[in-house]
């Protein structure tokens, strides 16, 4: 029923013009032939120029959306075992057939982008990631090679991808995709015995990653999926670099490599491929050198899953922003829309009471670099990229002294962030101490700002 097409070109367009100019772009982004940049050697200073707005953004939102809201992890009536709804397919081993069905049952009505995008803005995130195709194969966008879309083949049809761009870019805030190499609805893809592997690659997820960024221009292409059995480390290389040539400045996530989702979700050799780490579920035990972002969840689950009650607090979520921010990382935090099309409750809740914080002490959340290493400050902290300030992050639940080691000949004074009044320090050899007035103390997480010399 929804038998892929398999085709080279995915435009249309009418003149004889337009027609040799789609031919010579075919050609090109197909990698036959032409010579294609090499954009795995760049300079530091070429990747900290496009990585910039990433780094500076920090805090982002992502979206795990496709057939399995239906089924929202339950199968015949029963709870499925597995904490991932996304995974029910196979999971409980439903045919790729039977699994179709939930297309037929896809039509989110209560869908609009611009409650989506402004539940994202109010929460602080500066990125939006979605599954343009998680593993099921089911596709959110108009996609011209295949038929397993949500404009095809539900009665829902409208184009997901392309709504969301458009109010990204209306509200200010980057539009970004997920997409798993992985396929369970592509034979040639679900991770059995491939068939034609070279054909799915080529024929399939090539062009479909083409369209998506021709037509919708994400920011960061997020890849999953990349630990089935065909996928190598040179392929990763392969992809990056076509991805590259259709988009120069495209970020493109660690996973496009083979086998990065684990240790720690950080590549683990100097050539290895791809512009971010990501670890996923938790934190990076120490900073790192490379880029790297967590992406986590609010419950258990990415995919929206009715039983799933395991809600993080909000001071869970504020303590993981700035331990994430002071190690130097970003955070993707999730949300799983259901099949009506809204983010659930619990998620709106928690991600507006994120953005309250956040916006009271924004400045000390985008655009600075990681913190004090452990032996200045226990806590976790970020500096200002011109180096004038320092970022304290308290924890309001934690009423010790603060202290600040080695640091007396570069402070200049301490605030609240915010507030006007200078705090007093007690000053000892080499070490700076000071306790805030407890009325003074932030719900969750309270930020000093530091004046420094
Ligand atoms: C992957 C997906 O499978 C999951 O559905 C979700 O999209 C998440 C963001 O990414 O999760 C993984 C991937 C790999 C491992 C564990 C979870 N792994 O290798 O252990």
């Amino acid at each position: 029923m929804f038998g892929s097409k398999y085709r080279d070109e995915f435009i249309y367009l009418n003149s004889m013009e337009t027609k040799l100019l789609i031919f010579i772009a075919t050609i090109l982004i197909t990698n036959q032939g032409i010579a294609q940049k090499d954009y795995l050697h760049e300079s530091k200073a070429d990747k900290n120029n496009r990585m910039e707005w990433w780094k500076d953004a920090t805090f982002g939102m992502f979206i795990h959306w496709g057939l399995y809201a239906v089924p929202a992890g339950r199968y015949h009536g029963k709870i499925s075992d597995h904490a991932c709804a996304e995974w029910i397919m196979n999971d409980e081993k439903i045919p790729v057939k039977e699994y179709e069905t939930y297309a037929n049952q896809f039509n989110p009505v209560k869908f609009d982008a611009k409650k989506w995008v402004t539940i994202a803005k109010k929460a602080g995130a500066k990125y939006i990631v979605i599954t343009s195709k998680h593993h099921d194969g089911f596709c959110l966008w108009n996609s011209t090679v295949s038929d397993y879309t949500v404009t095809k083949a539900t009665p829902f049809k409208r184009d997901i991808l392309k709504e969301l761009s458009d109010e990204c870019k209306k509200q200010g805030i980057r539009f970004c995709t997920y997409h798993s190499i992985m396929d369970w609805h592509q034979p040639d893809a679900n991770g059995n015995d491939s068939t034609d592997w070279v054909k799915y690659r080529e024929q399939y997820l090539k062009p479909q990653l083409a369209e998506i960024i021709h037509n919708y221009h994400p920011g960061v292409m997020w890849f999953d999926g990349e630990w089935i059995g065909k996928w190598t480390e040179a392929q990763g290389k392969d992809l990056y670099n076509y991805l590259r040539n259709l988009d120069p400045n495209l970020i493109i996530n660690n996973r496009v490599g083979k086998g990065r989702s684990g240790m720690q979700g950080m590549n683990t050799t100097d050539d290895a491929v791809g512009d971010f780490g990501t670890p996923e579920q938790e934190i990076l035990e120490k900073a790192s050198n490379l880029d790297w972002e967590s992406c986590m969840t609010l419950n258990k689950s990415w995919g929206f899953k009715q039983d799933d009650n395991n809600w993080k607090s909000v001071d869970v979520l504020i303590h993981n922003i700035v331990e994430i921010v002071g190690k130097g990382g970003n955070y993707l935090l999730n949300v799983g829309p259901n099949a009506e099309g809204e983010i659930p409750g619990q998620s709106v809740e928690r991600l507006a009471e994120i953005g309250k914080w956040i916006s009271k002490n924004s400045e000390s959340i985008y655009g600075n670099k990681r913190g004090l290493t452990n032996e200045s400050y226990k806590g976790y902290s970020t500096i200002s990229k011109n180096g004038n300030y320092l970022y304290l992050f308290i924890d309001s639940k934690d009423t010790s002294p603060i202290v600040l080691r080695g640091l007396n000949d570069k402070v200049v004074s301490i605030k609240i962030l915010g507030k006007k009044n200078i705090l007093s320090l007690n000053k000892s050899d080499n070490a700076l101490s000071l306790t805030i007035p407890p009325e003074s103390l932030d719900k969750y997480v309270t930020v000093l700002k530091v004046q420094l010399k």
